[in-house]
């Protein structure tokens, strides 16, 4: 017999707190699915980044099995945004993807890029392409979608608009593809079937320019934060975008020889190649499965989450979000504003994405509502700005529409959206 889904959710969120020591190795929690099997989970993060690994399988398995068997027992209600099993949109990690499967995506990417802007050249002359509407809409909203308390749902709405776009106005049939750090960590960024620079990657790393100096973060009052610069550091030299022209920006970009490069507000037309400098140093330091599976299991409110993500400024940890973004490198890689200009971005925050929906599913109700929010609407709240609540809206822009509210934004698969990581 099955359990209405509520009551069945209500066990759930019943057993999830309580932890049971189970006759394992590993501390481990009993927790009960909707549809009545039971399933236990790693508490303790390992450091070991082999079994931090397994660990995110595990977690990540749980994830997918909740949405699963919700979706099963509520198929026969009518759900606000009508996602059931059948049109539930898989998203899955690169390498996982065919050789066919990954040109088809970088193709639909080359598309956007030919496309023409929807931007008016008046307000951003160096818009050129549709693709570039996502870069114009990212640097004109930096300082109110970092930091902030839509930091996360803003980039979840821009990503899945990217991949809608991908789909509807370049007959792309798959769905946005992810970078799990956790594997280029161990394999290297360059021998990574993501960045080894085949025409079935997403490019791979730029030229090599022999002596960089490292790049410093920080600065402005906090403590400067060096990092070393990559192998890589040019243009990049093969693969899908090597004639890629990146049009916007620079705004903020750190440079090797701790030096930082502007161009104004980024808006104009400042035609470049596309610049990678990999550094797996700062994949493996920040973002390895042992990051990840912390971040995951020792995170017990948004606001801890968020800013272990993030990292706390001045705090000489960048997080698993910075971690992604400075192993790239180059320009616009290492520039907050101006970053999705690199394709690779939203395989990035596809990873970002997976991993809140991992986080959130471990207590689906709590975290994807009210209390799910923290922050403001300015970055670190400077200036101060009211608090992000459910009902604050996310636009993006001429990128795509329309404006949403935050609490049809906080689930996956609740609401506009229908999809799940494997
Ligand atoms: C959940 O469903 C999706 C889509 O059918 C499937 O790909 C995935 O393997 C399922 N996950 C689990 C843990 O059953
Ligand atoms: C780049 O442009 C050159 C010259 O037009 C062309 O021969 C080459 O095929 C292009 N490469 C890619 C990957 O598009
Ligand atoms: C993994 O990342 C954490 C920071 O998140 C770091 O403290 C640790 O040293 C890293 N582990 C390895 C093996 O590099
Ligand atoms: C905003 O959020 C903070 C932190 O949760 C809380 O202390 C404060 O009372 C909130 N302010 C308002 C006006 O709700
Ligand atoms: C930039 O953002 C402001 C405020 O959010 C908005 O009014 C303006 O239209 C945006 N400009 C572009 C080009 O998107
Ligand atoms: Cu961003």
């Amino acid at each position: 017999m099955r359990l209405p889904t509520s009551m069945a959710l209500c066990l759930l969120a019943g057993t999830l707190s309580s932890a049971y020591p189970a006759p394992q190795d590993e501390p481990v929690s009993t927790t009960t699915l909707p549809d009545g099997a039971t399933t236990t989970l790693p508490v303790s993060p390992a450091t070991d980044t082999a079994v931090a690994s397994d660990q995110l399988a595990e977690l990540a398995n749980f994830a997918q099995d909740l949405v699963n068997s919700t979706l099963e027992e509520t198929s026969s209600k009518q759900k606000r945004g009508g996602c059931t099993l059948k049109n539930l949109a898989v998203r899955r990690e690169w390498g996982s993807l065919s050789k066919s499967e990954r040109k088809a995506y970088t193709k639909a990417v080359l598309c956007l890029q030919s496309k023409q802007a929807k931007t008016p050249s008046s307000l951003i002359p160096g818009a050129k392409s549709r693709f570039d509407d996502w870069v114009g809409t990212h640097i004109n909203q930096t300082l109110t979608i970092h930091y902030t308390g839509t930091f996360l749902a803003w980039h979840r709405y821009f990503t899945w608009q990217y991949e809608q776009a991908l789909r509807n106005e370049c007959g792309y049939t798959g769905y946005q593809p992810y970078w799990d750090w956790a594997k280029t960590a161990v394999t290297g960024m360059e021998n990574s079937p993501i960045l080894d620079g085949s025409d079935t990657s997403m490019s791979g790393n730029g030229a090599h320019i022999p002596n960089q100096g490292g790049i410093v973060l920080g600065g402005n009052g906090l403590p400067e934060l060096p990092l070393p610069a990559g192998t890589g550091g040019g243009c990049i030299t093969s693969g899908p975008f090597k004639n890629m022209t990146v049009n916007l920006g620079p705004v903020s970009l750190a440079l090797p020889g701790g030096l930082t490069e502007a161009n104004g507000d980024g808006f104009s037309w400042n035609p470049r190649c596309l610049k990678r400098d990999l550094t797996t140093e700062i994949n493996r330091r920040f973002a390895n499965a042992s990051s990840i599976v912390h971040l995951v299991l020792k995170s017990k409110n948004i606001w801890d989450f968020q800013m272990t993500m993030q990292g706390v400024p001045g705090s000489g940890d960048i997080g698993v979000h910075g971690g992604g973004h400075y192993s790239m490198g180059g320009d616009p890689g290492r520039d907050v504003f101006v970053s999705p200009g690199d394709p690779l971005f939203y395989l990035h925050h596809g990873m970002i994405d997976r991993t809140w929906w991992i986080w959130q599913m471990l207590d689906q109700r709590t975290r994807t509502g009210a209390a799910g929010i923290s922050g403001t609407g300015t970055f670190l709240d400077s200036p101060p700005s009211p608090n992000t609540t459910l009902n604050t809206m996310v636009d993006l822009g001429y990128a795509a529409g329309p404006p949403q509210a935050m609490r049809d934004l906080m689930s996956t698969t609740d609401g506009p959206f229908c999809y799940i990581y494997v």
